[in-house]
């Protein structure tokens, strides 16, 4: 009954400052000790846990189209799939506090090498599916997903990246805002998604039921939740807010069900920015519902 926290404080794979400080604001507010008065030993909080990635910052960048950062993207990444590796392998739950959502390269990756038949919850506003061919940004905070599935071309900054998870172990949950390239993957791939239309129609309880359904009823699972996935009037501080988005409850919701499946086995909270949203109050906000999806997914029940 063991969470291992893997701290992410990292920007690199999109254009905002600010999002390398997550890490330490969800700490600050009180992450552990809220974990721990759920019954769960924490380990990886102490004084100088915070890591630094300034370290891996490459002198001389690797050139590959329009991808920015690649090899410090690749660097940083290898780093985060080695932690969430060695957490898994020892049987505690790997939850990663980043940062930007390229760090999901790093983390599906590690906990896939631990656990067999993984299936993937990515709840976000965006897929992240674009391929170095395909994206219009070059940001990698777009690109994770591809990257883990081995599809488009080979960047050569992610050589130690293996090819290890297939279209069929994953679901996409708050989608609505996918690029044209895109959505031309997922289709391609056969991949299930639940955007924020399937969430209006079905509503949030029919959606879980069918995505824990598709994904098996005896898989370990991991989360990854960007909380743009959100609606910025619940999550503003963040780098791409998108309107239209899920609920408070909506995203407690999906914590709640898959915590009750007993098969989480990691979890990403991903692209919480203190940098941004409009006044402090913004800030705490969005903060705080990091640190009440954490909970809903490691156990807390309202009842
Ligand atoms: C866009 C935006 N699809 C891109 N992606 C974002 O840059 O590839 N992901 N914002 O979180
Ligand atoms: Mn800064
Ligand atoms: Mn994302
Ligand atoms: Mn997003």
């Amino acid at each position: 009954h063991t969470v291992g926290l893997v701290l992410a404080p990292f920007s690199g794979g999109q254009p905002r400052g600010g999002v390398e400080h997550g890490p330490n604001q969800l700490l600050e507010n009180g992450l552990a000790k809220q974990l721990r008065a759920l019954g769960w030993t924490v380990e990886g909080d102490g004084p100088d846990a915070m890591p630094d990635f300034e370290s891996l910052r490459p002198a001389k960048e690797l050139v590959h189209g329009i991808l920015k950062n690649p090899l410090f993207v690749s660097r940083v990444t290898q780093k985060i799939h080695e932690l969430v590796k060695k957490t898994c392998a020892e049987g505690k739950v790997a939850l990663t506090l980043g940062g930007d959502h390229s760090i999901g390269m790093g983390t599906v990756s590690g906990s896939a090498a631990v656990h067999d038949n993984l299936g993937v919850i990515w709840v976000d506003a965006h897929a992240d599916i674009n391929t170095a061919d395909t994206t219009e940004s070059g940001n990698l905070h777009g690109c994770p997903m591809s990257f883990v599935m081995g599809i488009g071309p080979k960047v050569e900054a992610f050589s130690w990246l293996k090819p290890c998870l297939r279209p069929s172990r994953i679901v996409y949950i708050g989608l609505r805002d996918v690029d044209q390239g895109e959505k031309r993957i997922l289709r391609e791939n056969g991949i299930k998604a639940f955007s924020m239309h399937e969430v209006d129609k079905y509503g949030i309880g029919r959606v879980m039921e069918l995505a824990i359904a598709h994904l098996g009823a005896d898989c370990p699972i991991h989360l990854s939740f960007d909380v743009d996935a959100l609606d910025p009037s619940v999550a503003p501080a963040t780098g791409t807010p998108v309107r239209g988005g899920l609920s408070f409850r909506e995203g407690h919701y999906i914590c709640e069900s898959i915590f009750e499946t007993g098969r989480l086995v990691s979890m990403d909270i991903m692209e919480v920015n203190p940098q941004l949203g409009a006044d402090h109050a913004s800030l705490v906000q969005t903060i705080q519902v990091g640190c009440s999806l954490v909970r809903s997914a490691l156990g807390e029940t309202l009842l």
